[in-house]
C-alpha cells in the first residue's frame, strides 16, 4: 500500500517552474521565501517521483537576458533534466508580469503591443521546442477589461484569434508538432477575462484557423472560482478530445485564485474528477499548477510538492475501490447508471416503446445510499 502511494515518473506528475518556485508574494505581502534555482526544482522533484517540469519563458531565461546568458542558462538547465531524467512535456509564454501588457497582449488596443506579445510568444514557443515540448499553454492573464468602454469585446476576439493563428502557424512552418492548449479563468488579475470559462473556450476553439491544434488545459480552481463543476468541465473537454493538458490544485467557491495543494479543498470533487481522468485512461501530464501557504519554509515546498502527488495517488487507489466495492457498484445498478451508455433511439424505438408514465415517475433511485457508501469510502471507513 505505502509502496502503491510513493510518486514514481510513470505517474506522469508534473510542477511549473513557478510553482514550486513561488516565494509566497501576495498583494498585501512580499516575498517570504528566497529565489529557487531552476535546477534545484530540477533535482528536488525528481529526487520526490515527479516525471517532469513545466516554465514560463521567464521562469527559466529572465526577461533580460542577452543571447549568452540564454545559452548558458539553456545549457545548464538541460545538464539539470539529463542527470536527473526529468522531461519538459510543457512551456508557455509570461503575456502578464511585464508592463508592457497593462492593457492586454494578444487583445491589447495597440497593435504594437500585440507585435510585441505575438514575438514573445513566439520566442517561448521555440525556448518549449528546444526542450521537447509538445504542450504550448495559452493563459491570457491580462487579457480583459475593468473599464468596459474602452474595449470592444467582439474585436477582442478578433484579436485573440488571430494571435493564436499566427501562433499555429509558426509552429507548422518550423515543424515542431506542438499543439496548444488554451487556459480559461474568469478574473483576477483583470476584472473580467475574455474565454471565461471551458465552455467559451471551446467554443473559441471552432473559431479558429487550425482548430485540430488547440485545445484547452482547464484549471481546477478556475472553473470553481466560477462556482461551476471542475469535473463536469473535463468531461466536457475530453469529450470533445480537448483535453490537452491540466492544472490541478484546489480552491474554495468564492475565494481569490487560491492554487492551494492538490486536495487540500474540495476533496470529493477532487476525488470524482481523479476517477474520471482514470477512468477515461487520458495519458496527459498530471500537472499541478499550486503554491505552498506563505507561511512555509523552503522544506514546506516540498511538503506541499510530495502532498500534491499523494493525495491524487490516494484518490486514485480509492477510485479502484468503487469499481470493486460490491455495496457501491449494487448501489449504482439501482441508480441505473449503467443504462446511460444505451442509446434512446432509434425513432422507432421511442415511437413504439410502451410507456408507463405514473409507474417511471414513481421509482427511486437510491441516490442517498450511493452518495453515502461512497462518503464513507472517502473517510476510510470501507
Ligand atoms: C499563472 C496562472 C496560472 C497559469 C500559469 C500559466 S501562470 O500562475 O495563475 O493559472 O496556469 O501561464
Ligand atoms: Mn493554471
Ligand atoms: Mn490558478
Amino acid at each position: 500500500m505505502s509502496d502503491q502511494l510513493t510518486p514514481r515518473p510513470e505517474h506522469k506528475f508534473t510542477f511549473g517552474l513557478w510553482t514550486v518556485g513561488n516565494q509566497g508574494r501576495d498583494p498585501f505581502g512580499h516575498e517570504v521565501r528566497p529565489v529557487l534555482d531552476p535546477v534545484d526544482s530540477v533535482h528536488h522533484l525528481a529526487e520526490l517521483g515527479a516525471y517532469g517540469v513545466n516554465f514560463h519563458d521567464n521562469d527559466l531565461v529572465p526577461h533580460t537576458a542577452t543571447p549568452a546568458e540564454r545559452d548558458a542558462i539553456v545549457t545548464r538547465f538541460r545538464a539539470a533534466l539529463d542527470a536527473t531524467g526529468m522531461k519538459v512535456p510543457m512551456a508557455t509564454c509570461n503575456l502578464f508580469s511585464l508592463p508592457v501588457f497593462k492593457e492586454g497582449a494578444f487583445t491589447a488596443n495597440d497593435p504594437d503591443v500585440r507585435r510585441f506579445a505575438v514575438r514573445k510568444a513566439l520566442a517561448a514557443i521555440d525556448l518549449g521546442a528546444e526542450f521537447g515540448a509538445e504542450i504550448f499553454v495559452m493563459w491570457g492573464g491580462r487579457e480583459g477589461v475593468e473599464a468596459d468602454a474602452a474595449k470592444d469585446v467582439r474585436h477582442a476576439l478578433d484579436r485573440y484569434k488571430e494571435a493564436v493563428d499566427l501562433c499555429c502557424e509558426y509552429i507548422r512552418e518550423q515543424g515542431y508538432g506542438m499543439r496548444i492548449a488554451l487556459e480559461p479563468k474568469p478574473n483576477e488579475p483583470r476584472g473580467d477575462i475574455l474565454l471565461p470559462t471551458v465552455g467559451h473556450a471551446l467554443a473559441f476553439i471552432g473559431a479558429l484557423e487550425f482548430p485540430e491544434m488547440v485545445g484547452l488545459n482547464p484549471e481546477f480552481a478556475h472553473e470553481t472560482m466560477s462556482g461551476l463543476s471542475f469535473t463536469h468541465g473535463v468531461a466536457q473537454a475530453l469529450w470533445h478530445d480537448k483535453l490537452f493538458h491540466i492544472d490541478l490544485n484546489a480552491q474554495r467557491i468564492g475565494k481569490f485564485d487560491q492554487d492551494f495543494r492538490f486536495g487540500s479543498e474540495g476533496i470529493r470533487d477532487a476525488f470524482y474528477l481523479v476517477r474520471l481522468l482514470e477512468d477515461s485512461g487520458w495519458a496527459g501530464m498530471r500537472h499541478f499548477d499550486a503554491h505552498a501557504y506563505r507561511t512555509e519554509d523552503a522544506a514546506g515546498v516540498w511538503d506541499f510538492a510530495l502532498g500534491c502527488m499523494r493525495t491524487y495517488l490516494i484518490l486514485k487507489d480509492k477510485a479502484e475501490r468503487m469499481r470493486t466495492d460490491t455495496e457501491i457498484q449494487a448501489a449504482l445498478k439501482v441508480a441505473k447508471a449503467d443504462l446511460l451508455a444505451e442509446p434512446t433511439g432509434p425513432l422507432a424505438a421511442v415511437q413504439k416503446a410502451t410507456l408507463d408514465e405514473a409507474a417511471l415517475a414513481a421509482q427511486g433511485y437510491g441516490h442517498e445510499r450511493l452518495d453515502q457508501l461512497v462518503t464513507e469510502l472517502l473517510l476510510g471507513v470501507r
